[in-house]
C-alpha cells in the first residue's frame, strides 16, 4: 500500500510553498483556479489498444501498433465506460473524452459512411450523466477500404467518396454532441495516406486530398457546436517515404480554410521542439489541438510523462497567454501496463506540467530578457526547477477530491483485483 498524506501535512506544506512563490510574485491560489479551468480531452482508445467495437475481429491498421498483452482490456462499451469512470475519479479537475468512430455503440453493424448520432447515443447519454463533454474523431483506418494505405487521397473516386461521406457523418455526429453538451465538440481528422517507398507523383494525392477535404467541409456548421481539426504527420509505418497530409500541407489548409491544426507530439522529427510551433502557427490560425504523446525513437505512442518536451508545451501555452486557443488532447496506447494506470499517469503528468507553468514567475524572466540579462534568465530558470510545486499539486488534488501523490495506485490495484482480473 502507498501511504496516504495527512490533510494537515498537505495544508502545512502548501502554506509554506505559497509563501515561497509569493516572494517571486506568484499567486498559487490563482494558479490553481486557472488550472481547474483547463479541460484535457482523454482519448478513449487507451482502454482497448485502439480496437473499438465496430468489429470484434477488426485489425488495427494505418501503421498504428499497440504492443503488449496486459490483462483486463475493455471488451465492450460498458466495460470501457466503467474503466473511464474510474480514471476520471483519479484525475483532478473536470475533463473531456475523445471518442473515435470505431467506438460505435449500437446493436447492429453500421458502415462508416452511414454512421449517425443515434449510433453514439449511449455515449452521449452517459457523458451527460457524468458531466463529461465529448470530442470526436472519424476513423480512417482499420477498414477494408483503407487496406492499401489510402483514404481521402485514394485514386479511386468511389473509395474517396466513401471516406468523404464518413468525414461528413463524423462532423454531423460531432455537431449533435456539441449541441447536447453545450460545448463545441472538436472533430479531429487523421488519415494514414502515404507511400512506403519513393512515389513518382507527390502532387496528385495532395490535390485529391484538398478536394476531398473541401467536399467534407462544404457544409458550414456552427462553431458553437463543432470545430474541425486536421492532424499532420511526418512519416508512419508503411508511409516512410511520403505522407500526403504533411505539416506544410495541413498548416496551409488550416490557414486558408480556417481550421484547427492538430499537433501530435509524436509526428515530428525527434530533435524538433513541438512547443516552438505554438507561437508560429497561432500567429496565423485561431486554435491548435495538441495530441500530447511520447514518442520513443519513433511515433511509438508511449504513455505521457512529465518530460521536458511536455513541460515546454505547457510553458508556451501559459507564457503566450493562449490557454483558450490550445486544446489539450492525449494520444497514446500502451498495452503492456495496466491501462487504467496508463491513462491516469499521462493525464496527471500533463496537468503537473501545466501547473508548473502556471506558477512560473514569467514576468520576472521576461524582464530579465528585455534587459539583456541572459545570465539571470538562465540562472533563474534553473533554480525555478527546485521550487516546491509538488506541495501545490498535492493541495490541488486534495481540493479536487482525488488521491494525493501516488495513493491513486492503491485504487487502481483494487480495481484490477476486483474488476480487470475477472475479464
Ligand atoms: C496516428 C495519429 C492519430 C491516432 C489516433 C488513434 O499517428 O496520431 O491521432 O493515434 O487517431
Ligand atoms: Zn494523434
Amino acid at each position: 500500500m502507498i501511504p496516504k498524506l495527512e490533510t494537515q501535512t498537505i495544508e502545512r506544506d502548501y502554506a509554506a510553498a505559497k509563501e515561497i512563490y509569493a516572494a517571486y510574485g506568484v499567486d498559487t491560489d490563482a494558479a490553481l483556479q486557472k488550472l481547474s479551468r483547463i479541460h484535457l480531452s482523454l482519448h478513449c482508445w487507451q482502454g482497448d489498444d485502439v480496437g473499438g467495437f465496430e468489429n470484434p475481429d477488426g485489425e488495427l491498421s494505418g501503421g498504428l501498433a499497440a504492443t503488449g498483452n496486459y490483462p483486463g482490456k475493455a471488451r465492450t462499451p460498458d466495460e470501457l465506460r466503467m474503466d473511464l469512470k474510474k480514471v476520471f475519479s483519479l484525475i483532478p479537475g473536470k475533463h473531456r473524452l475523445s471518442l473515435h468512430a470505431i467506438y460505435v455503440d449500437y446493436p447492429e453493424p453500421v458502415e462508416r459512411n452511414a454512421l449517425e448520432t443515434k449510433h453514439f447515443q449511449r455515449w452521449i447519454d452517459w457523458a451527460i450523466q457524468e458531466g463529461i463533454a465529448l470530442d470526436f474523431n472519424g476513423t480512417f483506418f482499420s477498414h477494408p477500404l483503407a487496406a492499401d494505405g489510402y483514404t481521402l487521397a485514394h485514386p479511386d473516386p468511389g473509395i474517396r467518396r466513401f471516406w468523404v461521406e464518413h468525414g461528413i457523418a463524423s462532423r454531423h455526429i460531432a455537431a449533435d454532441m456539441g449541441r447536447a453538451q453545450g460545448s463545441p465538440c472538436i472533430n479531429n481528422t487523421w488519415i494514414p495516406d502515404g507511400e512506403k517507398d519513393l512515389p513518382a507523383d507527390r502532387w496528385a494525392p495532395r490535390q485529391r486530398l484538398v478536394e476531398s477535404l473541401d467536399a467534407m467541409y462544404a457544409e458550414e456548421l456552427p462553431a458553437e457546436l463543432t470545430r474541425d481539426a486536421i492532424e499532420s504527420k511526418l512519416f508512419g509505418i508503411g508511409s516512410e517515404s511520403y505522407v500526403v497530409g504533411s505539416l506544410e500541407f495541413y498548416l496551409s489548409y488550416a490557414v486558408s480554410r480556417k481550421k484547427i491544426l492538430t499537433l501530435d507530439m509524436g509526428h515530428f522529427h525527434p530533435t524538433e521542439e513541438v512547443s516552438d510551433k505554438i507561437s508560429s502557427v497561432l500567429t496565423f490560425i485561431d486554435e491548435v489541438l495538441f495530441h500530447v504523446s511520447r514518442g520513443v525513437r519513433w511515433d511509438s505512442d508511449h504513455v505521457v510523462t512529465l518530460s521536458d518536451p511536455v513541460r515546454a508545451v505547457a510553458e508556451e501555452a501559459v507564457r503566450g497567454n493562449v490557454l483558450d486557443r490550445v486544446h489539450f488532447g492525449l494520444d497514446y496506447f500502451d498495452a503492456s501496463i495496466n491501462r487504467i494506470a496508463a491513462w491516469v499517469i499521462g493525464a496527471r503528468s500533463l496537468l503537473k506540467a501545466l501547473l508548473i507553468a502556471l506558477v512560473e514567475p514569467t514576468q520576472l524572466l521576461k524582464e530579465m530578457e528585455l534587459n539583456g540579462d541572459r545570465t539571470g534568465r538562465l540562472a533563474l530558470m534553473e533554480e525555478l526547477k527546485m521550487l516546491p510545486f509538488a506541495a501545490v499539486w498535492n493541495r490541488y488534488c486534495e481540493m479536487q477530491g482525488v488521491p494525493v501523490g501516488a495513493a491513486w495506485l492503491n485504487e487502481v490495484r483494487a480495481y484490477e483485483r476486483s474488476i480487470l482480473s475477472e475479464r
